[in-house]
């Protein structure tokens, strides 16, 4: 046995040995005097958790209390389902910035501690009112779906304490003193949804730099870039959103003439009207692309990575491969594709969810194993070249992820978005 490991068992037995029965479980676990907040993600698919997330963990760090990582909330057939956390996004990277937990750990060491049933509170801006339940104020937090679901799945149906208010707070980092002050003597704040506006600040956006995937996703998607015939060779991903749902909510924009935000549009447009240096409102192609649109993006942004100098000296390959993300798999559309791309570029590969599509030769291969949207979020994050929709949230957080972990400004386009090459953008995003 070496020395360090007999030191390491020394230590252990030290702590055992005097954390008596405040830590009956042995774990070296300590307790955050300033308290933990706790929250339900309960709004929108992982494109505004993620985001959310991001603003919460600001406002955790504002408000000086431990964040308790909650599970992101998927919607497969309708069923709502908990993915944890950290099987999706890596937890050390986080707590460089501030300190966060996750929700296994809460609930079997932390909360037979401190935050023990009787002495559960449920926290909300005002009273929730429903329809079928008039007499009952409170956040009602077992009120709709995902609130009730997300509750259960931890294990809470109840909170004794009751409902707390915040109004006429809001939860923003710059109100955090008066957050510390209003909730000192509430060790652990329940909140009934995240904490965090959506969209979220620019600050917050930035701390995308954080977000890591686990190498549990980025194994499962070099598995799948490899059963697709494109590992390490370089690509372009794209990330098409045409799906009915989807073309329904941009109607709101022919019915908005003047809508100035739609979901992620700030991460074209800015997110105030000072920095709108632009001066172009939301249009309906940014949301829906028609397909010349979506030809030029992809002849553009091609072009310009094929035509670098390093490109043309045969010191980096050039991008002959298409990765296509998608909420709708329209088969007729990739053969669209296929055949008007194979005019402008001879030898190209488009990886759909279904088929594999080369110009070169017309061979054409099938499959049917549609990839996981994690997946598809991991492929687009790291492509070497990346084309998003400017409303679409699945689309932010792969810009978000791009610009600041990776600062890959230059190869992070959009469809029928002609982004100025401005600093002041990538600052604002
Ligand atoms: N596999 C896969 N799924 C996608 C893709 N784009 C969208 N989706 C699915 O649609 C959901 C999109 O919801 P969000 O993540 O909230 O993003 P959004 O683009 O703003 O869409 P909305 O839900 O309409 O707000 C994702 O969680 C996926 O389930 C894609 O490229 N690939
Ligand atoms: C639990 O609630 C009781 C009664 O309200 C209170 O006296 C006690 O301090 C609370 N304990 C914790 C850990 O919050
Ligand atoms: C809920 O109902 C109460 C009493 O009827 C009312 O005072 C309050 O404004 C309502 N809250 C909301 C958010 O509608
Ligand atoms: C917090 O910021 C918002 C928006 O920028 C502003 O309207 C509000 O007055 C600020 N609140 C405080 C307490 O500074
Ligand atoms: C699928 O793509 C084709 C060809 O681009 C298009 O004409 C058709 O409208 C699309 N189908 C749906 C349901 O969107
Ligand atoms: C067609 O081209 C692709 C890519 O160059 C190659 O992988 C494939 O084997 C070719 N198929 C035939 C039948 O030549
Ligand atoms: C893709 O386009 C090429 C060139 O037009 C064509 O030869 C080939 O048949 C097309 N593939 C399919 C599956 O239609």
């Amino acid at each position: 046995m070496s020395f360090y490991k007999m030191f390491a068992i020394f230590c252990y037995l030290i702590v055992l040995l005097f954390s008596d029965n405040v830590n009956s479980t042995g774990s070296d676990i300590s307790i955050d005097p300033n308290g933990y907040l706790l929250y339900c993600p309960c709004m929108g698919r992982f494109g505004n958790q993620a985001e959310q997330f991001l603003g919460t963990l600001q406002f955790a760090k504002s408000i000086d209390r431990t964040l308790i990582l909650p599970p992101f909330i998927e919607y497969v057939d309708y069923k709502v389902t908990f993915q944890p956390f950290e099987d999706i996004l890596e937890i050390d990277p986080i707590r460089e910035y501030h300190r966060v937990m996750t929700m296994q750990d809460f609930l079997s060491k932390l909360a037979p501690l401190i935050w023990k049933h009787e002495n559960r509170s449920i926290t909300c801006y005002s009273s929730r009112n429903f329809s079928n339940n008039e007499k009952n104020q409170g956040c009602n937090p077992f009120e709709g779906s995902p609130f009730k679901e997300f509750w259960y799945h931890l294990g809470v149906r109840e909170f004794p304490l009751g409902s707390l208010y915040y109004k006429p707070l809001h939860t923003d980092y710059n109100y955090s003193n008066e957050w510390k002050q209003k909730f000192h003597n509430v060790p652990v704040l329940a909140l009934v949804g995240a904490p965090s506006s959506f969209p979220t600040n620019s600050k917050a956006v930035k701390l995308s730099k954080y977000i890591y995937f686990t190498k549990s996703i980025m194994e499962k998607a070099q598995k799948y870039r490899d059963e697709r015939g494109f590992a390490r060779k370089p690509y372009l991903a794209i990330h098409l959103r045409h799906g009915t749902d989807w073309i329904r909510a941009c109607e709101l924009i022919h019915s908005n003439p003047d809508l100035k935000q739609l979901f992620s549009s700030q991460q074209c447009l800015g997110d105030n009207d000072k920095h709108r240096w632009l001066n172009n409102w939301i249009t309906f192609d940014l949301c829906f692309h028609s397909f010349e649109q979506i030809i030029e993006g992809i002849k553009l942004s091609l072009q310009s990575y094929n035509n670098q100098d390093e490109v043309k000296r045969n010191e980096k390959e050039p991008i002959q491969h298409i990765y296509i993300a998608t909420d709708f798999n329209n088969e007729s559309l990739w053969l669209d594709l296929n055949q008007t791309l194979t005019k402008h570029f001879s030898s190209l590969t488009l990886i759909t969810p279904s088929l594999t599509l080369n110009t070169m030769n017309g061979t054409f291969s099938e499959h049917n194993k549609q990839a996981h949207f994690l997946i598809d979020l991991y492929l687009l994050s790291h492509s070497n070249v990346f084309i998003g929709n400017c409303i679409s949230s699945f689309s932010a957080f792969v810009t978000r992820y791009r610009l600041y972990r990776f600062n890959f400004f230059h190869t992070t386009h959009f469809f029928a978005f002609h982004r100025p090459n401005s600093v002041h953008l990538r600052d604002e995003l």
